[in-house]
């Protein structure tokens, strides 16, 4: 299941084509998982609209993708890189690890549909692994 190097290039290829459209992956995934899964909605009842469109989705998002781009950056050691997020998410934020993979599938989905021209199956296979490696480091601190 570990990236192998071959992954990572290509996770890095891929993300220098699409990270300035990041703010959009953010709120197109978001939004897509609190309408697909709407059992994720409990987490953000705190928000004043929940819409796909809304103003804190979009916010959200961008937040999100944020921890998707350390992600990249911190490729080689996702657990260490994650670890306060990870911290984060099982202490504060109190977030069945679960959702991680709801939100990853959301992401993969989107990149596919937003760059079908640059998401051949080698990137959609090194997306893949790393959204599931990105969801095991946020894993981490649950244990
Ligand atoms: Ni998540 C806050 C990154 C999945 C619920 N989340 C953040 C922040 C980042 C982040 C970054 C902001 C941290 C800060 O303010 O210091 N979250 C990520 C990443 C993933 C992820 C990279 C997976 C790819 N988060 C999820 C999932 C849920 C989730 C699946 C719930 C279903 N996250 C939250 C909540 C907050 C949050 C809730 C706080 C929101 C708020 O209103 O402040």
């Amino acid at each position: 299941m570990s990236l192998t190097e071959k992954d990572k290039a290509a996770v890095k290829a891929l993300w220098a084509k699409i990270s300035k459209s990041a703010d959009a992956i953010g709120a197109n995934a978001l939004g897509r998982m609190l309408t697909v899964y709407p059992q994720t909605k409990i987490y953000f009842a705190h928000w004043p609209e929940i819409g796909p469109a809304s103003a804190p989705v979009a916010k959200h998002g961008k937040k999100i993708m944020s921890g998707v781009a350390l992600a990249v950056s911190k490729i080689d050691d996702l657990t260490a890189g994650l670890l306060e997020l990870s911290e984060l998410h099982a202490f504060k934020l109190r977030v069945d690890p679960a959702n991680f993979k709801l939100l990853s599938h959301c992401i993969l989905v989107v990149v596919a549909t937003m760059f079908p021209n640059d998401f051949p199956p080698e990137s959609h296979v090194a997306l893949d692994k790393f959204l599931a490696a990105l969801a095991l480091a946020l894993s981490e601190r649950y244990r």
